[in-house]
């Protein structure tokens, strides 16, 4: 059994309640671009839904095993409208760079406890976190090569979309699939 402090315990509670809010926040936008007719963006903010769960669950385990009743959080409301995809995956990036910056004060707090345990467990979000800003400033940077012409719209929906299957297939390797 793993031993966390009441501290970490409150922090780990906290990000329980960051991750759900971006497994929503991803959702809510999963449909924006449903209603914008991007069929490629809507499949990619479905799956980051997924994955934010999945990243919430794996907190509740942690937080299972080692003896502590996890709080499931309310969720605030996420945005629900943007006013182009720039705007929204804009909003995307400083989203994962608030949860970047609180998976590090998370890894901190760990280290001044010397909790080792939590330290190698949240080594994954880490990578995780990396992997999608990496895959955001991908997209953004297509984004901004395909420019605001007549098409583009289509054109970054299809780029969008190229790069979810990209992911899709990435994650699929990791796995051993
Ligand atoms: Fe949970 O990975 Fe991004 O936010």
């Amino acid at each position: 059994m793993i031993d966390l402090s009441p501290q970490m315990q409150q922090a780990i509670n906290n990000q329980i309640s960051y991750e759900g809010y971006a497994s929503n926040f991803y959702l809510a936008l999963a449909y924006w671009c449903d209603d914008q007719a991007l069929e490629g963006c809507k499949k990619f903010f479905i799956r980051q839904s997924d994955e934010e769960r999945f990243h919430m669950l794996k907190l509740y385990e942690y937080m299972s095993e080692s003896g502590v009743l996890p709080i499931t959080p309310a969720i605030a409301q996420p945005p629900i409208n943007y006013t182009s995809i720039q705007e929204a995956f804009q909003k995307v990036f400083e989203q994962e760079r608030s949860v970047t910056l609180s998976i590090h004060n998370l890894l901190k707090l760990a280290q001044d406890e010397n909790d080792y345990n939590t330290q190698h467990f949240l080594q994954w979000y880490v990578d995780e976190q990396r992997e999608e800003e990496a895959v955001i400033r991908t997209i953004m940077d297509r984004i901004k090569v395909i420019g605001e012409g007549g098409q583009s719209l289509y054109y970054i929906d299809k780029e969008v979309e190229k790069i979810n299957l990209q992911v899709v297939a990435a994650e699929a390797m990791e796995k051993g699939e």
